[in-house]
């Protein structure tokens, strides 16, 4: 365990929606040595938390903040999450994983900030890019994007079994044509980081001025604790920014859903991402989709099911509530 003055090496990972982010993360954890406790916290767009539910099963100790607007997450709530995360694990190591709809100036303004000097050391931030995305003229429009690239200290295409060589190659291109250049440039898939990658010291490039757009203020102090799952079985919560919208779910465990209704519910072409770790029918299931590729694994047993839609567009929340409530089962009445 670490000497409580000595600085925490931290890295962030970055990348847009469903690029490989939280694989990465669930990768270098399984590289961790032996004794050292690594620490994660993760930010997801949406409220219910996948994210850090799946990467609690590779042995992290994980602190979650919710909600995606990172112009409110990023001050006060981060800050507090980040202390009480340091305080109960003081970790060896910290892996910070923000949305991917986030611009990554503001977290980084918290992180180099006084208050954090002496308390984290910030290594290298990774951004991780999928090189098909590079085709789509509005991802390299994209303000965030631009942004989680501009942070880079080390670029990395993920996705690279999808891709074709050409796909790769115009990555590599348009990287060298990126400036500052020199940024060291990797290719993987499956989100395979070397833990080498994490240590060094390198200095933070600018990133663009943080964007103006219309938000709630964050409240003083942490986000509210979510409602019991017993007292309250089936809790809907969406969320909205970033021209995106979320809809979420947090599901009693003792509702089994049916995983084939998920996977059709999942496989809806309005979605940009869909994520759960549900209880189905024949067990624990971490479900993934994005941009129609699914993966769906296996999972442990959790305090309650989380399902997660992302979408451009506004979806009917209560249209998917009856589409989710009909696959556990469950009818208008219930
Ligand atoms: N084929 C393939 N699938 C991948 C690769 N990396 C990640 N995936 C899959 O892509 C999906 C999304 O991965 P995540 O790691 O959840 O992505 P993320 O960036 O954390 O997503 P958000 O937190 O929602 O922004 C999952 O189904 C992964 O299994 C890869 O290199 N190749
Ligand atoms: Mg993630």
């Amino acid at each position: 365990m670490s000497d409580p003055v000595r600085p925490v090496p931290t890295n962030l990972i970055l990348g847009f929606l469903g690029v490989g982010k939280t694989t990465a993360i669930l990768d270098l954890l399984r590289q961790k040595p032996e004794g050292e406790v690594w620490a994660v916290l993760v930010n997801e767009f949406g409220e219910v938390g996948i994210d850090g539910a799946i990467l609690e099963t590779e042995g992290a100790v994980v602190r979650e903040i919710p909600g995606g607007c990172m112009c409110c997450v990023a001050g006060l709530p981060m800050q507090i999450g980040l202390n009480q995360l340091i305080a109960r694990a003081k970790p060896d190591r910290l892996l910070i994983e923000p949305t991917g709809l986030g611009h990554p100036s503001q977290i980084l303004d918290t992180l180099t900030g006084e208050y954090y000097q002496d308390v984290l050391k910030l290594g290298p931030v990774i951004t991780l890019v999928d090189p098909r995305k590079l085709e789509d003229p509005r991802v390299q429009d994209n303000v965030q994007f631009r942004d989680q690239v501009a942070a880079a200290d080390i670029l990395v295409a993920n996705k690279t079994d999808l891709c074709t060589d050409n796909q790769v190659h115009a990555f590599d291109q348009w990287a060298a044509r990126l400036a500052p250049e020199g940024r060291p440039v990797f290719h993987t898939n499956h989100g395979h980081l070397s833990v080498g990658w994490l240590d060094g010291t390198a200095a933070l490039p600018e990133v663009s001025e943080p964007h103006a757009h219309h938000h709630h203020h964050a409240k003083e102090g942490d986000t509210p604790p979510p409602p019991s799952i017993h007292e309250n079985p089936w809790q809907l919560v969406t969320n909205r920014g970033q021209g995106h919208n979320s809809i979420g779910w947090r599901i009693h465990p003792e509702l089994m859903l049916d995983e084939n209704a998920i996977l059709a519910m999942a496989m809806d072409d309005r979605l940009q991402r869909f994520k759960a770790v549900i209880h189905t029918r024949d067990g624990w299931r971490v479900v993934n989709v994005v941009d129609g590729a699914v993966t769906i694994l296996p999972g442990e047993p959790r305090e309650l099911s989380r399902v997660e839609l992302i979408s451009a567009e506004a979806l009917d929340a209560s249209e998917m509530d009856q589409l989710l409530r009909a696959a556990a089962g469950l009818t208008d009445q219930d």
